[in-house]
């Protein structure tokens, strides 16, 4: 494993007409770029639905492996994620490895993921993805521990052997143990619960700014007010919930938590390995959803968020837009417009965090007034 590969890949999706297709490639080509992949192409076919058997129609399959032999690409990486069969079919057709997007998001996680609950956690669901799909694996993949396709891990890395019973073992123990975090954080929250502080969540797309406004409010009203969480231009920078105390001048206290982010088309496997993660969420009084504003598919965006929140069984708490990065945009700002929050966490001009504490505390407390 001593020679890194250059990973160079053709993008293929499908436009189904449900979607904006090309700004999901795009999207892809960022988590691909995240991932150390050179992008040598991208193409897609307008299908009614997808084909079972290659996911695309068999002439385009042909149509990839001509661009493969053009571009001198080794990697084709789909925009959603493939069935076991689709996967396998292929790799035979094309000759060449084959990954989705689910695999470059969990490769992601594995990369980012720092504390042990957040590396149980993608351990889990990595294991979980790749369990149906170890029948006819390409040979030449080598998957690893902790990494499901795309990145190339240092020597000395234990190999598994890719052994069904050894990884359903492996699987029921990471469960058990993280059965067992879930157990003490339980313990955490219920104290906090019989405190009476409210808990509040941020939640939302990928790099709309959550952490950025965790830390705006922190540095104004945070009992420890140097405690920030990283907040970066990078998908998914946050894997771990934190939790802050923020007091207003009045004295009254309420709890934020700052959660991982959403993306479309987020692998199911991992929203149920990231639970425990994600039970701030579940058990926040009020969420705060926060925006990029000025993304082109805030829309859509929105309509993932709500669609996550209902999966993981947050879908009736009660919810504040923040549309954030206003500074961005043309509009006026900071502003409220009943459950709407038009401000700026970070970047140039940042503001509307007094705002945005307003429309909190009437949701809170039922009261109005400027924090
Ligand atoms: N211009 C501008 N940039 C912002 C604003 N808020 C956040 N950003 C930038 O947006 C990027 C993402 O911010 P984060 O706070 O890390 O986003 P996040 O929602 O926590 O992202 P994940 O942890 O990946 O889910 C960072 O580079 C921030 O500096 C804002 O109001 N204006
Ligand atoms: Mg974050």
């Amino acid at each position: 494993m001593a020679i890194e590969m250059e990973q160079r890949a053709i993008l293929v999706g499908v436009d189904t007409g449900r979607e904006d297709t090309r700004a999901s490639l795009s999207e892809l080509a960022a988590l691909a770029l995240s991932c150390g992949i050179t992008i040598a192409g991208m193409l897609w076919q307008k299908r009614i639905r997808v084909s079972a058997a290659y996911f695309i129609g068999r002439g385009k399959t042909r149509e990839v492996a001509d661009f493969l032999a053009e571009t001198r690409a080794n990697l084709v990486v789909f925009d959603d994620e493939l069935s076991p069969s689709q996967l396998r079919n292929l790799e035979a057709a094309l000759d060449c490895k084959v990954v989705d997007r689910t695999v470059l998001i969990l490769d992601i996680f594995a990369a980012r993921a720092r504390t042990r609950e957040a590396r149980l956690q993608v351990e889990l669901a990595d294991w979980q993805f790749l369990l149906p799909r170890l029948v006819g694996m390409r040979a030449s993949l080598g998957r690893q521990v902790g990494g499901v396709g795309t990145r190339n891990k240092g020597a000395g890395e234990t190999k598994l052997e890719l052994d069904r019973r050894k990884i359903e073992n492996r699987i029921q123990s990471l469960k058990r143990e993280l059965a067992r975090v879930a157990g003490e954080q339980d313990v955490r929250r219920r104290r906090r619960r019989s405190a009476g502080i409210p808990l509040v969540a941020l939640v939302g797309y990928t790099n709309a700014g959550k952490s950025s406004l965790l830390n705006a409010l922190v540095a104004r009203y945070g009992q420890n007010r140097d405690k920030q969480a990283p907040a970066e231009d990078k998908l998914f920078a946050t894997l771990d919930t934190s939790v802050r105390r923020l007091i207003l001048p009045d004295r009254r206290a309420f709890l934020l938590a700052d959660t991982v982010g959403f993306i479309s088309k987020m692998p199911a496997h991992l929203l149920q390995a990231f639970t425990s993660t994600l039970s701030e969420a579940r058990e926040a009084s009020l969420l705060l959803q926060v925006v990029d504003a000025v993304d082109r598919r805030s829309g859509e965006q929105m309509e993932v968020t709500r669609r996550v929140l209902a999966e993981i069984g947050a879908g009736d708490t009660p919810i504040l837009t923040v549309y954030n990065k206003c500074d961005l945009a043309e509009w006026p700002y900071p502003r409220v417009q009943g459950r709407n929050i038009f401000m700026a966490a970070d970047g140039t001009r940042p503001a509307g965090c007094a705002e945005l504490l307003g429309a909190l505390r009437a949701a809170l407390w039922g009261e109005s007034g400027n924090g």
